[in-house]
């Protein structure tokens, strides 16, 4: 099984909204002017960065927004300019929510189990309902569908639906795969119970995004192998410090995981769980908040690090490279490496992305796939030269380099982003993806 790293290409409609209370990077940069093509440029250069190591990569396509349908679902009419032009008022909340260029964070796009772990032997997807926020939640009908497009072969591939939205799920940004010899773990962060129940600790200041009944009925459709699930509550402390997901102060992969003491309740208990399950081989690094402050951790992302396996069958990390320049957050990758669970520290600059909360690991959604799977794979998605250079021209010719909220309501920005979505899905080989596509 190889690992494919599905990064999302960043949006033609990139920005800083401030659309996302408890992300603190977000609320920080709202309202400063986005380059979306710079954005989308630096995105495509991590890939090719990670693509060099003789790393799986792939890219999942961005999604239509504004999202003119949902603003007419709020009682916005007339033509596509008058409904624009509304919803810009006052604050244009309503506008900047249905701009958001939010799906590039495609660790939030699904769950995916790969076909080792399963009962019928199959690669399952259940595209996220993101029905915490707002902007989030438009992105999961169009995922599906793109999905479904890319991961079309029924023998090898299942995409469920999204789940109802009260089971509020946030995809694979909670969620982390672990292997050993002896075993492979899923371990699903939970935040917050859709049912309360009494007796679990939520967090006092920003909303805990992720339901444990989401993640128990992700295991159950994705048929895990009995064993393979493990559940574990977000520590409440951690999402009030900024953890709105889990990835932002834990990151794991093979053997390895790397986490922060405030990232999951009891984190030595949890530590035990997973080595009983995973036996000796399995190796973690744990930060204390004494050694790296959660709020240095999460300025900094160091755990927004993908870690990923080489074709030497040792693992590096590709971290943002904030966390170079924060001495704490630096001093703990150093000691990854010098502990020997990582080859290499490679920092890349995604400040676009991370100016919204998103580093290196939000930005990537992974897929492990067989040989005989990926074969399986009806789209042109895998990331080498030539679609590197399609890319790169595309967005060239299609992006523009300075956005304002004032901007989103230009009639004309409908109209590229269109031209440029329906030239991507056939670059793509995705066919007819979009809502503007179908009509
Ligand atoms: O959902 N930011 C995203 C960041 C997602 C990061 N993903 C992971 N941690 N896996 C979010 O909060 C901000 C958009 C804005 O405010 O313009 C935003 O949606």
């Amino acid at each position: 099984m190889i690992e494919y790293n599905f990064d999302g290409i960043v949006g033609p409609t990139h920005s800083y909204a401030g659309l996302s209370p408890g992300n603190l990077a977000a609320t920080r940069h709202a309202g400063q002017a986005a380059n979306p093509r710079a954005a989308a440029l630096q995105g495509l250069e991590k890939m090719r960065f990670v693509a060099s190591l003789g790393v799986g990569q792939a890219v999942l396509p961005p999604q239509p927004r504004p999202d003119v349908a949902t603003l007419r679902a709020l009682g916005f009419g007339g033509s596509d300019a008058d409904v624009l032009a509304a919803a810009s008022r006052d604050d244009g909340l309503l506008l900047r929510l249905c701009s958001s260029a939010s799906a590039m964070w495609t660790a939030n796009a699904a769950t995916v189990a790969p076909s080792a772990d399963t009962l019928d032997a199959r690669v399952h997807f259940t595209p996220a309902n993101l029905s915490t926020m707002f902007h989030r939640a438009l992105e999961a009908p169009t995922t599906t569908r793109v999905l479904r497009n890319i991961f079309r072969d029924p023998e090898h591939f299942q995409v469920h639906d999204p789940l109802p939205a009260h089971l509020a799920d946030e995809g694979a940004a909670n969620h982390t795969r672990l292997r050993t010899p002896r075993a492979s773990v899923q371990l699903f962060g939970w935040g917050r119970q859709a049912w309360p129940r009494g007796g679990v600790a939520t967090p006092a200041r920003f909303p805990a995004r992720q339901a444990m009944e989401a993640s128990e009925a992700v295991v159950r459709r994705h048929r895990l192998r009995d064993g393979i699930a493990l559940l574990w509550q977000q520590d409440p402390g951690g999402i009030d410090d900024g953890a709105f997901h889990t990835d932002v102060l834990a990151v794991g992969n093979a053997h390895l995981l790397l986490l922060h003491e405030r990232a999951f309740v009891d984190p030595t208990r949890l530590l035990a769980a997973l080595r009983e399950r995973l036996g000796p081989d399995f190796v973690w690094v744990l930060a204390t908040e004494k050694a790296l402050p959660a709020a240095d951790a999460v300025a900094a992302y160091p755990f927004n690090s993908q870690v990923v396996s080489l074709p030497s069958g040792g693992l590096a990390i590709v971290a943002p490279i904030e966390s170079a320049e924060n001495p704490r957050a630096h001093a703990f990758l150093q000691r990854v490496v010098a502990e020997g669970a990582a080859e290499a520290v490679h920092f890349r600059d995604v400040k676009s992305s991370m100016d919204n909360g998103g580093g290196p690991a939000c930005l990537r959604l992974r897929v492990a796939l067989t040989a005989t799977e990926r074969a399986a794979v009806g789209a042109r998605v895998f990331f080498d030269d030539a679609l590197h250079a399609d890319l790169a021209a595309w967005i060239e010719r299609h992006y523009r380099d300075r956005l304002t909220f004032a901007d989103l309501a230009d009639p004309a920005l409908l109209v590229e982003v269109r031209t440029a979505l329906d030239e991507l899905s056939g670059l793509l080989g995705l066919g007819s993806v979009y809502d503007f596509q179908r009509a």
